[in-house]
């Protein structure tokens, strides 16, 4: 018999909604076994569905990250790597990407939130609409952070416009030469910020915190960081109302946790763990907003929403927000080793959780997946045709991200200040013999390459403490032909 519900939900395309968080470690949500913060509406997308215990982002950072999600493509391919915040767009808008053969599929395509992939082709006029961005990359609307929380300048951009701009308080951004006339500097200053930081971001100074880079004017159209997570959450919910007719896509892409982490008062001190913990709250309460939305909206059954991060936790990123005298047991990282700009496991494995009503059976899956996969999975889950020489590292694994199938990728590489490949539960290290950047090594944070290589085996030794390089030659000699053949 068929029951007329079941039948339209099947034939009609499902929205489809990433809710990308930033710097969220596979630890840091309730049912990944977080202490010191809660996070219910998270934990009630695990429960009604598919919680992922080994997918992967491509990458440790974030614009190498985004770029792989949006391209199907490596980083490594682009030297993708941290953009500031007035740098040119990074993804060749002469090519295909996730949201553009969605666009073919009929999807109307929406991105929120933190954008970090560069907008323009050089020197960006931000007192104009900018002429290279999320339009020219698929998207037909969006509402930006351009780059990240800490960069100026600290605006958003509404379809590649400053929201509030004033011609007569143009706005100029610098990432060199100090601006004449513009925004205190925190290393001046300091008896102004809210926050204090360590040297990388004592520049401009707005709403009391200070920042990378230098800016002059758009006084009126300064974001304030305590409610960044109220703005971002009314414009996607919004874009919801709006389309909810359509099939849509929306990439939404949290400011949180990313610093400066400047949790609004309704969060502060939701957790134990201090400002990181509250914004952990904040992201929760962000996610609710969504799902909300999409019930009230009545399309929440045939929602597709794919929860996860762009790269791994990191506890002091520059601003004194005592994160690590405040962690108590919570483990960021889960059980695993490493961190943000990490090549061990946290840099890159998420906590990823997909949820769809309609299709998908609650549980919880160990396939091994990478987000450079969703360009060809979702396009195989809207029948659309990959174009060539688009998303070169997407495989299709459609079935493994809709819990159908246990199996995802044989090889699986991860991307940071070296290369680390999985294979099963194997998991090889690149070695590489330079020493650490400096700035990383004030952040008590082991990028995780060594001069000689490292081996481990992921299922007797979950967090990368015994390097087995020396017992396993022919392991090493599979992985590393795998490598060479990946990178060339
Ligand atoms: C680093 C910044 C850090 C953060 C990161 C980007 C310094 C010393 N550190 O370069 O503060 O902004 O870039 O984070 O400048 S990410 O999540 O967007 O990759
Ligand atoms: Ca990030």
């Amino acid at each position: 018999m068929l029951i007329p519900f079941l039948a339209s939900s099947q034939n009609s395309k499902p929205n489809i909604v990433i809710i990308y968080v930033d710097d969220l470690g596979y630890g840091d949500i309730g049912v990944n076994g977080a202490i010191g913060v809660k996070t219910p509406n998270v934990d009630e997308l695990a429960k009604n569905g598919l919680n992922f215990t080994d997918a992967h982002s491509s990458a440790s950072t974030c614009t190498p990250s985004r770029y792989s999600l949006l391209t199907g493509s490596y980083a490594f391919r682009n030297n993708a790597a941290i953009l500031e915040g007035d740098a040119p767009l990074i993804i060749d808008t002469k090519k295909e990407t996730l949201p553009k053969m969605l666009q073919k599929a009929g999807y109307k395509t929406g991105v929120v939130g933190k954008w970090h992939l560069g907008l323009g082709n050089g020197k960006i006029d931000w007192n104009n609409r900018i002429d290279l961005g999320p339009k020219e990359v698929g998207f037909d609307y969006s509402f930006l952070i351009p780059a990240t929380g800490d960069r100026v300048p600290t605006v958003f951009l509404e379809n590649q416009r400053v929201v509030n701009s004033n011609p007569n308080d143009p706005i100029t951004v610098s990432y060199g030469a100090r601006i004449d006339g513009g925004y205190p500097l925190g290393r001046e200053n300091p008896e102004m910020l809210k926050m204090h930081t360590d040297p990388y971001h004592q520049g401009a100074i707005t709403n009391g915190i200070s920042r990378i880079g230098h800016m002059k004017g758009g006084k009126e159209a300064l974001w304030i960081d305590e409610k960044i997570p109220f703005v971002l959450s009314e414009k996607a919910t919004s874009f919801i109302a709006e389309e909810k007719d359509n099939p849509f896509f929306l990439y939404f892409s949290l400011h949180d946790i990313h610093q400066p982490r400047i949790a609004n008062i309704k969060f502060v001190e939701s957790s134990t763990m201090g400002p990181r913990g509250d914004v952990i709250a904040q992201m929760d309460w962000c996610v609710g907003e969504i799902t909300k939305a999409l019930k009230k909206q009545n399309v929440l059954e045939n929602t597709l929403i794919i929860f996860t991060s762009d790269n791994g936790p990191i506890l002091d990123d520059g601003y004194l927000d005592y994160a690590i005298e405040l962690l108590g047991e919570h483990k960021p990282g889960g059980t695993y080793r490493g961190a943000k700009y990490s090549v061990y496991e946290a840099g890159t494995r998420m906590p990823t959780i997909v949820h769809w009503p309609a299709k998908v059976q609650p549980g919880k899956s160990d396939a091994l997946l990478s987000q450079v996969d969703l360009y060809a999975s979702l396009a195989s889950l809207v029948n659309q045709k990959i174009e060539k020489e688009a998303a070169p590292d997407s495989e299709n694994h459609i079935d493994a991200w809709l819990g159908k199938s246990k199996k995802g990728r044989e090889f699986l590489l991860e991307e940071a200040f070296t290369y680390g490949l999985r294979m099963g539960n194997w998991k090889y290290i690149k070695p590489k013999n330079k020493p650490v950047p400096g700035w990383i090594t004030q952040k008590f944070v082991d990028p995780g390459f060594r001069k000689e290589i490292q081996l481990f085996n992921l299922d007797k030794d979950p967090s990368e403490e015994n390097n087995i390089a020396e017992n396993h030659p022919e392991i090493i000699k599979k992985m590393e032909q795998k490598l060479q053949e990946i990178l060339k």
